[in-house]
């Protein structure tokens, strides 16, 4: 992990523009402040999302069109602390659904965390932890043969770029089989003036968990980067509908970066990319889906419109 760490951060700084991949930005200070800013008021996202699970769960449930008497394993795909899920397992359970539930997780404590959650609320409910790689668990679980439904929520596949995305899905296909479904979970593309301060509360919580990746590269690489000499910079270009943070210089500096033996130089408003949160709309996910044999069943949103969960089915 550390050797990856290391090799991504001295790639992502040798390159010009600099950039910092985004998935380091999940440490345990990063989770937890992740966590605030899924509680933030400008951080729409969660919220809607949980407004389809809590209102629409009827709806969903028809859409995945799930038939009671026929056993069917839901699999979650980062499934954190399962807030939007358990609103659908509540029903599932009332409507005696007959089906195990798989929170996969790359973090066994949030596992853990969430097997006890459930164990005391939905004790009926059978779930299946399963710690590790997204696709690791799926290639293991593709030899069950049984009817899958796999839920990806979070707009989580808005923090890779459309070809990641793209192979992403392709593989999540690969180990599908006819007629299993994917939810997808996506925000959609809308104005600056409600996305931009998604990235960018009043807080400042979001400029803490952007530059907690510097943090990181001071303690895990002995890295000497002043955190008051950069600041968080969130930028949304509306018409392509992608959110970008950056990492600002903001003087003339040199940083060392212990472990990788190297110092680097920053110029005054220089700039580190370190993340992408693509907003998507219907000709997107076709975009997204077209090399796969999975085909868009429904579109089911918030009662603002400002996020989708679009019920994807493997033909
Ligand atoms: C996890 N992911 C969907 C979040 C997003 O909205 O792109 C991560 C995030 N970055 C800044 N705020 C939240």
């Amino acid at each position: 992990m550390i050797e990856t760490f290391k090799n991504e951060v001295a790639e992502g700084l040798n390159s010009t523009p600099k950039t910092l991949p985004s998935k380091y930005f999940y440490d345990k200070k990063g989770d937890a402040l992740f966590v605030e800013i899924m509680n933030l008021p400008e951080y729409y996202l969660t919220r809607s999302e949980l407004d389809i699970f809590k209102n629409k769960t009827q709806q969903l449930i028809n859409a995945i069109d799930l038939k009671p008497n026929t056993y069917f394993e839901l699999i979650e795909l980062g499934a954190g602390d399962g807030l939007k899920t358990k609103k659908l397992l509540d029903l599932l359970d009332k409507q005696n659904f007959v089906f195990d539930y798989f929170p996969i997780d790359i973090s066994a404590n949030s596992l853990n965390l969430l097997e006890e959650d459930l164990a005391s609320t939905y004790p009926n409910v059978s779930v299946k932890k399963k710690q590790g790689d997204y696709f690791e668990v799926l290639a293991s679980l593709k030899n069950s043969n049984k009817p899958k439904v796999i839920l990806f929520l979070g707009s989580n596949i808005g923090n890779m770029n459309d070809q990641l995305a793209k192979q992403f899905i392709h593989n999540l296909g690969k180990n599908l089989q006819h007629g299993d479904k994917l939810v997808l979970g996506v925000d959609l593309i809308k104005p600056k003036e409600i996305v931009l301060p998604a990235y960018n509360d009043n807080k400042g919580i979001t400029a803490k968990f952007n530059l907690n990746l510097l943090n990181r590269i001071n303690n895990e690489l002995k890295g000497n980067f002043d955190l008051k000499q950069f600041k968080h910079q969130p930028e949304y270009n509306e018409k392509e509908g992608i959110a970008k943070s950056f990492i600002v210089s903001k003087k003339n500096q040199h940083v060392e970066i212990k472990a990788l033996k190297k110092t680097y130089n920053f110029t005054k408003g220089e700039k580190i990319h370190t993340e992408i949160s693509r907003k998507y709309n219907d000709s997107i996910i076709k975009n997204i889906i077209s090399n796969t044999q999975l085909t868009i069943e429904h579109k089911i949103m918030d009662s603002k419109a400002y996020f989708a969960d679009y019920i994807l089915t493997r033909s």
